[in-house]
């Protein structure tokens, strides 16, 4: 069985440790239907070509063995059979990214450390962005909900600052940064069907980037075909005031 090494001497400029180890082929990643994290650890697995397995928990009922080895709560979780026989955890999506950049093939990141810097400054951005998105589908009346439109508008204003010429965030490479993007675009998509919220008006750039990233195979098929359906209803569901401007059924 193919293993890959996972001793520190494989890694340039890093502190040393006595951990030496190897790594499964196969890679688990516990998840969620909905999560925008997940997909970014899906997205960096399907560029790189890694054989994964994807496990749903549902967030809302947490399985047992889920609270056990998530020490946040949270997914995504990286879980790595270490050819030791010891079960590894990795989590926070940024964290499994850069493991996935350290041990896996197909370079995701710049190799320029200014460039890499900038790319990992912008992935906190979208970060950021998607809690402005969560504010947005939670806000509890009509004020809190254009609060948030207003807010996102400013943020998107400050990508199309920022973007490349295209096709993604730097140019003709699709990186790291692209798979952040990627699944915060995605809500639009659904935000679109509710409503005419008016996003992206002005902003060019962002509007090339987003249909890019739309068009990109890893990026569509991070989440499953009834991912638009699920979403709708988990929004239907929120008890704020986007819910109730959802008519759907
Ligand atoms: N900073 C974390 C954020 C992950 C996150 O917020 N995951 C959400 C789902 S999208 C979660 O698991 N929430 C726990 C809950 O809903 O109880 C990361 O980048 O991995």
């Amino acid at each position: 069985m193919a293993t890959i090494d996972l001793s520190p001497a494989r890694f340039s400029g890093a502190r040393r440790s006595e951990e030496t180890d190897t790594l499964a082929p196969t890679l688990d990643l516990v998840s969620h239907h909905l999560c925008p994290y997940v997909q970014r650890a899906v997205i960096a697995l399907t560029e790189k070509g890694v054989p994964h397995r994807r496990i749903d928990v549902d967030l809302a009922d947490k399985p047992d063995w889920f609270r056990a080895i998530s020490p946040l709560g949270k997914v995504p979780l990286l879980r790595v059979q270490l050819g030791s026989g010891r079960e590894a955890i990795v989590f926070e999506s940024a964290v499994i990214c850069e493991f996935l950049e350290e041990t896996q093939p197909e370079p995701l990141h710049p190799a320029e450390p200014l460039v890499r810097a900038q790319h990992r400054a912008w992935i906190e951005f979208a970060s950021a962005a998607l809690n402005d998105v969560a504010g947005f589908y939670n806000a509890p009346d009509a004020a809190a909900l254009e609060a948030k439109r207003v807010r996102l508008i400013e943020r998107f204003a400050w990508l199309e600052r920022h973007v490349s010429d295209g096709p993604y965030f730097s140019g003709a490479c699709f990186s790291l940064v692209d798979a952040a993007y990627g699944p915060l675009f995605r809500y639009f998509d659904t935000f679109e069907r509710i409503g005419a919220f008016d996003f992206f008006t002005g902003l060019p750039r962002v509007r090339a980037y987003r249909e890019a990233l739309a068009a990109r195979a890893s990026v569509r098929t991070a989440v499953a075909e009834d991912y638009p359906d699920r979403l709708m209803a988990f929004l239907k569901n929120r008890g704020s005031y986007l819910s109730t401007q959802i008519f759907t059924a």
